[in-house]
């Protein structure tokens, strides 16, 4: 119960914002939204390192898709999406040694530029101790299985996992989370853990003492990334740990843990739609309701553009009409609709949206109401 403002997404389809949503206790809550199209567009997307150099090699997924592709950004850290509907998508971007992007993106001009920490918060090799871990059981640093250098994590160093382990390897003091923007926890592991009752457990807390399940290790498994989005987890504190859970009998070698990084970006995630930093336009439109002729009057403090585009929709969010604004340099000019559709057919009374676009970018939407 109460009052909302409610967003609704659609890629391929302009993101509205509904304000003072009611929602009451004892009955449904039904709104007619109406959604408006948008043109595809090409979009390049520019992958920066926090220093601002290209990074190459990042890998672009959307996980919401149906499709898999994966794109990988070129030489000079670009990705390009071709006839790409704009709107805000769930991505993952990931490159080697860099953190773990995980967002609802806002893709809507043909510029976007992301940028990917590499510098770790925790960063844990294993090469010197275990002075930040404090373990029970058989824990130790291993040298029989490494991901890089000499040594890695094991539950077993020297040899297989005993029966009815409940053992754990735990970080001694928590990782602050304040004020960071992106958490990412990464490791590699490698195990062979029996199927029928043992298991290797990634637990998380916030208070070192409720611990929250993150993933379990069982069976067998070459060196493998993990990768974690913990962006829940902003402004708490974070301790991780390791737990070997093994029954009565079969045993076998166990887990192997190395390179375990906590990415946990202060700076700003930065997401900069770099297009159109020309004029400021604005439209307005006279009479509202009306009859026979609608004015809308396009204005800038520049010169105006000579790809503006005006398109007007019906409440079903299909095309109506679209007209051209073919400007000769003026800073403000006057289009008309006389309330025909592009079949010069009379369009029905109603409510309209028209929307000023440039390159497929929105300027500006507005409401408006045929009334014969
Ligand atoms: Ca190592
Ligand atoms: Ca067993
Ligand atoms: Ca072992």
């Amino acid at each position: 119960m109460g009052t909302y403002s409610v967003k609704f997404l659609c890629p391929g389809y302009e993101t509205m914002v509904m304000d003072n949503v009611q929602i009451l206790a004892d009955s449904p809550t039904e709104y007619d939204v109406a959604m408006l199209p948008v043109e595809p567009l090409n979009m390049v997307l520019e992958i920066r390192t926090e220093l601002g150099y290209p990074l190459p090699n990042a890998q672009l997924r959307f996980p919401g898709l149906a499709q898999s592709q994966v794109y990988q950004s070129n030489e000079d850290g670009r990705i390009t999406l071709a006839n790409w509907m704009p709107g805000t998508y769930q991505i993952e971007l990931s490159a080697p040694n860099h953190e773990m992007l995980q967002t609802w993106l806002p893709m809507q001009g043909p510029h976007i530029r992301l940028t990917l920490g590499s510098s770790a918060t925790l960063n844990e090799d294993f090469e010197t101790d275990l002075g930040n871990w404090q373990t029970s059981g058989t824990w130790g640093r291993s040298t029989s299985n490494v991901h890089n250098g000499s040594y890695s994590l094991a539950d077993s160093p020297s040899g297989n996992y005993g029966g009815n382990q409940n053992s754990f390897c735990r970080l001694v003091n928590p990782i602050p989370l304040q004020g960071v923007g992106n958490v990412n926890l990464q490791f590699w592991a490698k195990h062979n853990i029996r199927l029928e009752g043992d298991y290797c457990e990634l637990m998380i807390s916030t208070n070192g003492t409720q611990w929250q399940y993150l993933d379990h290790f069982v069976g067998e498994a070459d060196w493998t990334l993990h990768s974690y989005n913990l962006n829940h987890l902003q402004g708490a504190n974070l301790y991780l740990q390791f737990k070997l859970r093994t029954n009565a009998s079969n045993n076998s070698d166990g887990i192997y843990i190395d390179d375990l990084k906590l990415y946990a970006t202060s700076l700003p995630v930065s997401i900069q739609d770099q297009s159109l930093p020309g004029p400021c336009i604005s439209i307005s439109r006279y009479p509202n309701p009306f009859s026979d002729k609608l004015s809308f009057v396009i204005e800038s403090d520049k010169k105006l553009p000579s790809d503006l585009l005006l398109s007007i929709y019906n409440l079903k969010g299909q095309l109506v009409r679209s007209m051209i604004l073919e400007s000769q340099g003026q800073i403000s000019q006057t289009l008309y609709w006389d309330g025909q559709d592009s079949g010069k057919q009379p369009c029905a009374n109603g409510v309209y949206f028209a929307r000023l676009s440039q390159r497929g970018k929105t300027l500006q939407t507005m409401k408006t109401i045929l009334m014969k």
